[in-house]
């Protein structure tokens, strides 16, 4: 393998084992290791992201970039640096061995002058994409626009209280939906970036909803004119960059597209950093997402605990992912979505090889909680108590009641004549965290792969 820009990596990154002291080997990720009669890499069905990876120097609030990327450089010419930056990520991407990868239109295309140049930026570095695809066999798991950095979005996209700006928003995601398709994307995001508000003073609500909803038919039509195969995605965040973002949560998304006729056309894209954000778990989310066949795909970024914003870490907690994952399993796993990271790396983070650690130790964080996930269902441990709890609800009395059979009346003579007389039955919570930590603790066996 060539040196490159990652230059310490010499060798693509392969299985050493959990007692490998090699940090650029996984640990426990073994993309052929059949797990519940599947492979690990199509379970689990990673992607790379270009955002914050390659498209973000490390700068914040109080301080200039600290990463090393050249191609980020304002003096830089933009198409060359383009495709420098293009060909630095297919080299991570290669040398990580994921199968995936994911990018907004902008973290690739210079924006140029104007929409045409944008346009004609994008379809070119979209045939360079091609190229790297066919060379490393890495293919997209979404395709997203940016309507949330140009100044013209300052007060959101299709929600902007100018139609000139849901216009050209329309157009972005017009052009960046072909390119998906173009490059075999599985999927197509739709982050309502600075859809919402910073204060109520100066927002019509009920407007903003209904331009919101046009949008996303738009969207849905636009899919089916041209024959996108994927799967279209509306990513919860329930703040930041606004004060409030539409797009709450799970079951907010949920709601708008049942009640504007959308559920068929859309699945979310849930992210644990915006779950946590929205005060939920991570699993919460999930968990919502299946049991309403809404899960599409998933941001593993995480957040910190002490902190209330999105601080967008690569993942590093099995405690965190296991049940996710179990959900996910239980519901059987995902069709065209998978993990991508998001995430950023620290800013302090400013190795060039810093890359590799973050997403070795989130991959392997994730192929870990699989595990843990399989031997939860493959142990019935929690569904064997969940279907007990329920019982009652498969017998007649509950059958009786979900089919319409019993009225207030009858029911009310059930319990008056003594015939139905119900008594307190344990939640065991605690004895089912137990039997879940003690899953995690004994998967350290099957771990070792
Ligand atoms: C922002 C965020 C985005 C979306 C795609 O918080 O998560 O990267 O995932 O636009
Ligand atoms: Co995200």
């Amino acid at each position: 393998m060539e040196e490159g820009f990652f230059s310490e990596v010499t060798e693509p990154i392969r299985f050493g084992g959990i007692d490998s002291t090699d940090p650029l080997s996984f640990k426990v990720y073994q993309p052929e290791r059949l797990v519940m009669g599947k492979r690990m890499e199509d379970h689990l069905r990673i992607g790379v992201c270009l955002w914050h990876s390659f498209a973000w120097d490390g700068r914040d609030m109080f301080g200039v970039g600290t990463l090393d990327r050249p191609w980020l450089d304002p003096a830089a010419d933009p198409m060359p640096a383009a495709r420098q930056k293009m060909a630095v990520a297919f080299e991570f991407i290669e040398k990580l061995g994921t199968p995936y990868y994911c990018f907004h239109d902008r973290d690739v295309a210079p924006e140029g002058g104007s929409f045409a140049e944008f346009r004609d930026n994008l379809d070119a570095l979209t045939d360079e994409a091609l190229g790297y695809q066919e060379r490393t066999g890495s293919t997209l798991l979404w395709g997203t626009a940016n309507l949330f950095t140009h100044p013209r979005y300052q007060g959101g996209a299709a929600t902007n209280p100018d139609p000139e700006v849901f216009a050209y928003a329309a157009a972005q995601v017009k052009h960046m939906l072909e390119v998906t398709q173009r490059l075999g994307g599985t999927n197509y995001v739709l982050w309502g970036g600075r859809e919402g508000y910073d204060t109520l003073l100066n927002t019509d609500l009920r407007r903003e909803g209904a331009q919101l909803a046009r949008f996303l038919h738009l969207v849905a039509e636009h899919k089916h004119r041209i024959g996108f195969e994927g799967t279209l995605l509306i990513e919860p965040k329930p703040m930041e960059p606004t004060k409030h973002q539409y797009d709450f949560d799970s079951a907010t998304i949920h709601g708008f597209l049942v009640r504007n006729g959308l559920e068929d056309e859309y699945r979310l894209n849930i992210e644990a950093n915006h779950a946590t954000l929205a005060g939920h778990s991570f699993h919460h989310e999930v968990a919502y997402a299946v049991a309403n066949g809404m899960l599409g795909s998933i941001d593993a970024n995480r957040g910190d605990p002490q902190n209330g914003w999105d601080t967008d870490q690569f993942p590093n907690s099995v405690e965190d992912l296991a049940l996710p994952l179990y959900e996910i399993l239980k519901g059987g796993g995902f069709t065209t979505g998978g993990f991508n990271f998001d995430a950023k790396l620290r800013r302090q983070s400013s190795n060039r090889t810093d890359l590799f650690h973050a997403h070795i130790g989130g991959v392997d964080t994730l192929a870990r909680a699989l595990l843990v996930a399989a031997e939860l269902i493959e142990r019935r441990t929690l569904s064997g108590p969940l279907a007990e709890r329920y019982a009652g609800w498969d017998g007649p009395l509950g059958a009786a009641i979900l089919e319409g059979h019993e009225t207030l009346a009858t029911l009310e003579a059930k319990v008056a004549s003594g015939e139905i007389d119900p008594k307190p039955v344990s939640g065991r919570q605690e004895q089912l965290e137990s039997a879940v930590n003690q899953v995690i603790w004994t998967t350290d066996q099957a771990a070792r792969g």
